[in-house]
């Protein structure tokens, strides 16, 4: 495996930053998780805006314009000969002092690209669907630290997905400070009631994600009447279905949620259709390499 560290590709075992590094010490940084499919990057363009978006809030200059980013990643890709991978960038503040202040980082922002093979999710999962559970620990607050920002700090969804194991479930629901259903600890989610689709809105508290905005874009293309709405946990009780969204993950059906047997108790007919759907785009969308 070949990493890219700043302009450079390391060997795994060589790909190493400094122990001072303002991502490892505080979390100053931002990421994203990226798929090619079949040597085409999917929706490549719209991670690095993301990235670049995400980066401009925290004020974390990336010392590569977007099209070098690009660029970057299509190298790294074949650097690593994947047809099919799973690429995490990652954006830190850099090397500092032992102090939070980003302006010690004299020497700038680390860049760092991992290409992988993906570890899908077993087959059973999609075919069976998942049993999840609302937890107590709320999504970080927009007004505190947005979730918009794909920040290195991830504790908000991980303090969840602790609580999901807690439970015996494999993910979690996180509501907004309000108690509206704000989205999973790296998921999306949609319901869909008398053949129309919900899923809250970004403002709230809930990260766009790119694969939620392609289900939309799916919805728009075959006429599926598709809501940016708030969502409260007993529309997602009464819901025909439910499924999360999400780059890792996909499109993984729901059947049951904090104890409710979820429509008929297997992934409904929207969701697998939805699914066959999204596959199709990711088989014909993206950047070649
Ligand atoms: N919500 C949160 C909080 C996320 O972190 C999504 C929704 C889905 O967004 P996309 O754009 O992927 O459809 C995410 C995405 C990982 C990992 O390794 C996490 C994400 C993406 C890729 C990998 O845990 N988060």
């Amino acid at each position: 495996m070949k990493v890219y560290i700043n302009g450079k590709f390391y060997d795994k075992e060589n790909a190493k930053i400094s122990v001072f590094d303002h991502g490892l010490l505080y979390g100053d940084g931002v990421f994203e998780g990226i798929r090619s499919y079949n040597r085409r990057v999917f929706k490549l363009k719209e991670h690095i805006d993301r990235l670049f978006e995400s980066s401009q809030s925290i004020m974390l200059k990336i010392p590569l314009t977007r099209e070098q980013m690009i660029k970057a990643v299509v190298s790294t890709l074949r650097a690593n000969k994947l047809d099919n991978a799973y690429i995490r960038l990652v954006v830190s503040r850099g090397e500092g002092g032992l102090g939070l202040d980003p302006r010690k980082c004299y020497k700038g922002a680390t860049v760092i690209i991992i290409a992988d093979k993906i570890d899908l999710y077993p087959e059973k999962l999609y075919r069976n669907g998942l049993s999840i559970v609302t937890v107590p620990t709320v999504r970080n607050l927009p007004e505190a630290l947005n979730p918009q920002i794909k920040s290195l700090n991830y504790l908000n969804n991980i303090l969840a997905k602790i609580e999901a194991g807690n439970a015996g479930c494999d993910e979690a629901i996180m509501l907004d400070s309000l108690g509206y259903v704000a989205e999973c600890t790296a998921d999306n989610i949609f319901v869909a009631k008398n053949g129309h689709l919900y899923t809250p809105p970004q403002c709230m508290g809930t990260l766009r994600g790119i694969t939620r905005d392609s289900i939309l874009e799916i919805a728009r293309k075959y006429k599926i009447p598709a809501h940016e709405h708030v969502i409260t946990r007993h529309e997602v009780y009464i819901s025909d279905e439910c499924f999360l969204t999400g780059t890792a993950a996909e499109i993984v059906p729901v059947v049951k949620v904090d104890g409710r047997i979820i429509g008929a108790g297997k992934p409904g007919k929207l969701t697998l259709s939805l699914m066959k759907k999204f596959k199709e785009l990711t088989s014909k969308d993206g950047v070649r390499y």
